[in-house]
């Protein structure tokens, strides 16, 4: 019964949740955002919150998570208000997952935020490679817990007590740890074969050379709308929380005729389980491997400075701190002038837009336009008349400053990418 990872949210029917955080004095988020938003989670993931409690601590209790008289108070509320499940804004232990599945009772369900994320994930999850990269952390995740969920049903079948047959949960216990094991090394071979594919694509003839943005930002800032207003791509973009979880490349062709290419990818969160950043590795490429990153933020979100604060953290985990970064203000069409006039005062070197209307995006444009012509080397080159597809490489891939027919063949001046000056310099004309 253990051998698939838990759903633990019915997507048939609507759930009732009681929710419960911690305040502490150290965290950025407070404890009223961080409910708000978990409601939220526990709405894409098919439960309606009937409740919510926070308790103010320095740290999480080692035993219970909250204190013990809290998590009676806890039990009472869940009982009170007839909910199916109690949920938890911090990653339980697996220790504290089974005392607190002990206090609450048998028919309430007790689950973590990592968990409920982990649910939406496998809800959302399209592709082979965004399926698996789920698999491996719902299994990652569900290997320590393995001891508590057969303790929890042990003691369930003998009605509260743990008795004679805890024994033989424990010795299926251990055949079901290696083969949760099993499959954790079977899925990361899968992946590491997927990667292998990609990354052969990434350094093929057409990636090679071409400038690559990605958009990278918390979950509904819209970076599938952007990627849609820019590229005029279909893209599903919804107002739900970790709506992408596959990236998708698209080709945007610039003013001046030059293709770049731009990524959309998996929505970060504050408290982002770190099962997932590493099990979402390889669609986290496109980021770290980009030439420039759109961060999108949800202007109109009233949390976004603390939005903002989680993505820089996970790009600093992810190892793309030191690639060129755009703060991309978007949603501007749900802002006020005076709120407009604040964000360009405070943030001098952001750029506004609306991926809804398009206004920005123009700008926006010319901006990364001028980044990825900022690595450009001017060349000139002589390019034979049977050597059309340079020609058109340079059309396509470069930007062209000049360009005249002679004898001899093409003689273009141009501004090439680093990645492509190879292509070209056979043909350089000294001068
Ligand atoms: N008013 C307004 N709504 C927008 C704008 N851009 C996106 N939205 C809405 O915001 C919601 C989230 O947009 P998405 O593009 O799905 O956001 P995302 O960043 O891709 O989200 P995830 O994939 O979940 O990480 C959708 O309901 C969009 O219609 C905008 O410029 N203005
Ligand atoms: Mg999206």
């Amino acid at each position: 019964m253990t051998n698939e990872p838990m759903h633990p949210i019915s997507h048939q029917q609507r759930e009732r949740a009681v929710l419960v955080g911690i305040e502490q004095a150290a965290s950025a988020y407070p404890v009223e955002t961080s409910l708000a938003e978990l409601a939220r989670l526990a709405d894409t993931a098919g439960a309606d919150t009937v409740g919510t409690t926070a308790q103010r601590m320095t740290s999480p209790h080692p035993k219970t998570f909250v204190g013990s008289g809290k998590a009676a108070q806890i039990a009472e509320m869940a009982e009170t208000l007839h909910a199916d499940v109690v949920i938890f804004d911090d990653e339980l232990t697996p220790s504290q997952q089974s005392n607190l599945e002990r206090i609450v009772g048998r028919d309430v369900k007790v689950m973590d935020r990592t968990a409920l994320i982990l649910d939406i994930f496998a809800l959302h999850a399209k592709t082979r490679e965004g399926r698996l990269q789920v698999k491996l952390a719902q299994n990652e995740y569900l290997y320590p817990r393995l001891r508590g969920m057969w303790a929890h049903l042990a003691s369930n079948r003998m009605g509260g007590g743990v008795g004679s047959r805890f024994g033989e949960g424990e010795s299926q216990l251990e055949v079901d740890r290696r083969m949760v094991r099993k499959r954790i090394t079977s899925i990361k071979r899968e992946l590491a074969h997927l990667e292998r594919i990609r990354s052969v694509q990434r350094e093929g003839r057409y990636e090679s050379g071409i400038f690559k943005v990605a958009l990278a930002g918390y979950t509904n800032a819209g970076k599938s709308s952007l990627l849609n207003r820019l590229c005029a791509a279909e893209v599903y973009a919804d107002d739900k929380l970790f709506a992408t979880l596959d990236s998708t490349t698209r080709r945007l062709v610039l003013p001046e005729g030059r293709e770049i290419t731009i990524s959309d990818t998996v929505g970060f969160i504050q408290k982002l389980p770190t099962t997932l950043v590493e099990a979402f590795k390889s669609t986290l490429e496109e980021i770290t491997h980009a030439d420039m990153i759109l961060h999108v933020i949800d202007a109109s979100s009233e949390d976004h400075l603390m939005q903002v604060e989680a993505v820089d953290e996970i790009l600093g985990q992810i190892g793309a701190e030191t690639i060129p970064r755009i703060e991309v203000f978007n949603k501007s069409d749900l802002l006020s002038a005076q709120q407009r006039e604040v964000i360009a005062l405070r943030h001098p070197h952001a750029v506004q837009v609306s991926a809804a209307t398009g206004i920005g995006c123009e700008a926006l444009i010319g901006r990364v336009a001028a980044a990825a012509a900022a690595a450009d080397t001017v060349m000139q080159v002589l390019i034979p008349y049977t050597r059309g597809e340079v020609v058109s490489l340079a059309h396509k891939r470069c930007r062209i400053l000049s360009e005249e027919h002679t004898v001899e063949g093409t003689v273009l001046e141009v501004r090439v990418p680093a990645g492509l000056m190879p292509a070209f310099s056979p043909y350089e004309r000294a001068n």
